[in-house]
């Protein structure tokens, strides 16, 4: 067992001055119990708490350490970069070659508008796809997580499904109305609503591979459906890839999937760790942004020269390695392992997983939605966190999160994490 004291008098403390002494819900481990640990520092891939613990990390900073925490590729760009000067809110040369090179991973996007955020990159596509189709109405997904803009904010997936409040307070009728909110992976609804309403929508917006409530992927056929239907109705298509951007592969999931995307939001990866956004696509669409067009945004800190030098560190150092390969492989090492330690202990457990991304839901039965997802033991899963933290493995403070692997973990922690498990599956 881990002694967190220092821990739990600094959440004491932040309980005074921060509601729920957090500034991120998820962090205050209320779906799994106990006190969040606090951070003193971090590097490869681990993190050490105050109180002198180590974990191996599978959260990843909710995945832009895909190259593991202080990677000095990383360091040394931002501290080059902070030398000539934190922020210019003006052109600067490293905005054009991160766009660039964004352009050059991603065939989709013709053109990226960078910003400070995954929420500020959602809301800002939702909005342009408003504006160029003159529609009101978006579809999303129950158990997607979108980022906390008001429209998005329904039916939500992550900190918003974890403290069971998926549809938030403080968001107008009239704004939630305008979204209509569809199970994953049932191309019925999908048809029946674009039969209906196909005219007065603007954009789907989805994660094309769901990790937000846990971890499930796309049925065979349902993108290719997804993309006709929209296609046929003068809908656009946002891909929401800020978690799984340039983390499945160059092209993120729609590489992997096969999908070309309208638009495509971004973040996480492409700040190296910093604050950063990004949205892109289809130049027709994109030219509607202010200054150009008539759809207004914008960002004091967009294109900040420190995010986009610690972001094309991060993408620069992806692409002249194996990296992706090399995560692929610690994948498949971690999910073998836990799958077989499970079947062992005959704990029913459905280990999900695409590249680096995994999630193990406590059940039997494949996880293809979030209606599968609640039927997950999330009392066992929140003693199985507290069991891999005691032992020195911190996953994801939720059921409804998804785990991620960075290109510094090792065979050998992978082998760590799954012997862990082994080890609470046999206290049980
Ligand atoms: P941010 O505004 O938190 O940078 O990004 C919002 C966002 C947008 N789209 C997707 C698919 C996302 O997963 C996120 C944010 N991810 C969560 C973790 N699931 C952030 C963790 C948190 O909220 O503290």
């Amino acid at each position: 067992m881990s002694v967190r004291l220092r821990s739990e008098a600094l959440f004491a403390e932040s309980l005074k001055h921060t509601p729920g002494g957090v500034n991120s819900p998820v962090r205050a481990f209320r779906a799994v119990g106990g006190t969040p640990f606090f951070a003193a520092s971090a590097s490869g891939a681990r993190v050490n708490d105050v109180d002198g613990n180590t974990y191996i990390d599978y959260v990843g900073t909710w995945g832009p350490a895909i190259l593991g925490h202080a990677a000095p590729a990383i360091v040394r760009a931002i501290q080059s970069a902070a030398e000539r000067g934190t922020s210019f809110g003006i052109p600067h040369a490293q905005e054009v070659t991160m766009a660039q090179r964004v352009k050059a991973m991603v065939p989709s996007v013709d053109k990226i508008r960078f910003c400070n955020s995954g929420t500020e990159a959602t809301m800002s596509a939702i909005r342009l796809a408003r504006g160029f189709t003159g529609r009101d109405r978006i579809i999303k997904f129950d158990g997607c997580y979108h980022g906390h803009s008001d429209g998005l904010l329904v039916k939500a997936g992550s900190g918003a499904l974890t403290l069971g409040n998926p549809d938030s307070a403080g968001v107008p009728a009239a704004v939630a109305q305008q979204t209509v909110v569809l199970p994953f992976n049932d191309p019925e609804a999908l048809r029946a609503v674009f039969q209906d309403q196909g005219r007065d929508i603007a954009a789907v917006i989805l994660e094309l591979v769901p990790a937000n409530a846990g971890l499930y992927l796309p049925q065979p056929g349902y993108l290719a459906l997804l993309r006709q239907l929209t296609r046929d109705h003068g809908t656009v298509l946002i891909a929401d890839e800020v978690m799984t951007g340039f983390r499945l592969g160059p092209a993120g999931a729609q590489g992997i999937l096969e999908l070309i995307p309208d638009l495509s939001c971004f973040g996480k990866i492409i700040g190296g760790g910093l604050p950063v956004g990004a949205f892109g696509g289809r130049a027709d669409i994109m030219d509607y942004l202010a200054p150009l067009g008539p759809v207004y945004q914008a960002g004091t800190l967009s294109g900040n020269p420190l995010a986009m030098a610690a972001g094309l560190a991060a993408l620069e150092a992806l692409q002249s390695t194996d990296a992706w390969s090399r995560l692929e492989n610690l994948g498949a090492e971690l999910e073998q392992g836990m799958v077989a330690v499970a079947k062992a202990a005959q704990i029913p457990v459905q280990f999900q997983r695409i590249g680096s991304m995994f999630c193990g839901y406590f059940t039997n039965q494949p996880v293809w939605n979030l209606a599968d997802a609640m039927h997950s033991d999330r009392a066992r899963f929140a003693r199985f966190f507290h069991g891999m933290l005691d032992r020195g493995v911190y996953l994801a403070p939720s059921q409804f999160e998804a785990g991620f692997i960075s290109t510094a973990h090792t065979s050998a922690d992978i082998e760590a994490t799954v012997r862990a498990a082994e080890s609470v599956f046999a206290s049980w």
